[in-house]
């Protein structure tokens, strides 16, 4: 039983490591007054969102490209934790409040939204150590959200294109999505269903890269962990997939269908009004690119699309959910860049039916709880998202179960810093089995 006053803030402290791309990011500690020590490290996006809260970066170019977070690290050390030491722990929301005030600008562009959530992270980490609870289970009962049941079905990257990538493909992501109700993925308790979901997703993934040497293709894999060759088609890569999950014992349409995230944003040319796809060397305008994505509907187990339209293509978002919102995800990623204030105007515009939230890109935990909130209210999925230059901390999978996100997107089932998020995952899934026995 935890003792009164064993959860105090006695100590807090932050100093720059390096993130899965090598470039600088935060990593916050935070002691307990009973002596207690937990951490929080902060991933760093490839994409920024042109709307949500901005991170601090020293701007030196003489340390990693002016990428540093030396600024953001004394932030925490010389600010923000002479004004938390000694408040609880568990009054997550007050100390998400203070950060807030202390920064003082809408986008966060003061403190960085990189320093607010490494606080605002290993304040919830050591709320949920000081209370003896699981991480998820703090969450869910701090913001008395709904008990999950189950954990959310993994989103995992087989191709990586974009931007992630030394390769022709125009597309960012290419995923795998695995069909939760399949009889393949039905298990007596959810650590089951979690841990088949898990195990065929990595079965693909390998049968994939056997796929692609057979072919002559490159098993190189990209910033995401997903295979990253040079192609002649972005169709061709969703074909292999097709290929890959017949190959390793399972059934497209069944167990496995398909996502993509375009990262539309890469390939709209604001002058032209145009999108262009420079692997084809093609052009499409919005309209055409919503009967591209009809076609692909009719031919592929296509069920998920992010990012399918500009991020300021509200018309356009509006169509593609009206006439394709029923039989797929509409997921807008860039298009919300995790801000309430954009989702408030896509929930008026009936733009998209899923939201991507990437929590750093808010900041405080409180912020992320109200927007998935809203959400949920709104009938809009969640989608809980790592980012490109990730850390090894696995806070999205517990965030991503206590909001019953119906979807966590970690990368693909290579690279330490993925796998880590999809490991914990089947932790908690054990967990929750365990607790139910
Ligand atoms: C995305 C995310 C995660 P980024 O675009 O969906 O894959 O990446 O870090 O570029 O925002
Ligand atoms: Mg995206």
């Amino acid at each position: 039983m935890p003792k009164k006053n064993d959860n105090l803030i006695a100590a807090l402290s932050a100093r720059e490591i390096l993130n899965a791309c090598g470039y600088p990011t935060l990593e916050a500690t935070l002691t307990l007054s009973s002596g207690q020590k937990v951490k929080a490290s902060v991933p760093v996006g490839s994409s920024p969102g042109v709307f949500g809260a901005k991170d601090l970066h020293d701007g030196d170019r003489r340390r990693y490209q002016g990428r540093g977070v030396l600024l953001a690290a004394n932030h925490i050390n010389e600010l923000i934790a002479p004004r938390l030491l000694g408040i609880s722990v568990d009054k997550q929301e007050e100390i998400d409040r203070i950060l807030i005030d202390l920064d003082a600008t809408p986008d966060r562009r003061q403190l960085g939204a990189n320093t607010i959530y490494a606080v605002s992270v290993v304040v919830a980490r050591a709320g949920a150590l000081s209370s003896g609870l699981e991480l998820f289970t703090y969450i869910s009962s701090h913001f008395k959200l709904a008990q999950p049941v189950c954990v959310p079905t993994p989103l995992f990257n087989m191709f990586n294109g974009g931007s992630y990538a030394d390769t022709n493909l125009d597309f960012q992501e290419f995923l795998l999505v695995p069909q939760k109700e399949s009889p393949t993925f039905i298990a007596s308790t959810c650590e089951g269903k979690a841990e088949r979901m898990v195990r065929a997703g990595a079965e693909v993934f390998h049968a994939l890269g056997k796929l692609l040497c057979e072919s002559g293709y490159d098993v190189d894999t990209g910033l995401e962990g997903g295979y990253a060759p040079d192609m002649d088609s972005s169709l061709k890569a969703l074909e292999l997939m097709l290929a890959a999950i017949v190959k390793a014992g399972y059934k497209p349409r069944i167990d496995f269908n398909l996502g993509l995230d375009i990262g539309s944003a890469r390939l709209y040319d604001e002058n032209a009004k145009q999108y262009i796809f420079a692997l084809d060397n093609s052009y499409f305008s919005a309209q055409s690119l919503l009967s591209l994505y009809n076609d692909w509907l009719q031919k592929y187990p296509l069920v998920y699309l992010e990012d399918g339209l500009a991020a300021d293509d509200w018309p356009a978002w509006r169509e593609v959910t009206a006439s394709l919102g029923d039989k797929l995800l509409i997921a807008g990623d860039n298009l919300f860049s995790s801000s309430l204030e954009r989702l408030r105007r896509g929930i008026a515009e009936k733009a998209a039916n899923a939201i991507v939230i990437k929590p750093n890109q808010i900041g405080t935990l409180t912020e992320t709880v109200e927007c998935a909130k809203l959400a949920q209210r709104q009938n809009y999925q969640l989608v809980i998202s790592h980012r490109a230059g990730e850390t090894n901390d696995d806070f999205i999978a517990d965030l991503a179960v206590a909001l019953c996100a119906q979807y966590l997107k970690a990368g693909s089932l290579s690279r330490g810093e993925r796998v880590a998020k999809y490991n914990r995952l089947t932790e908690i899934a054990a967990i929750m089995a365990a607790s139910r026995k």
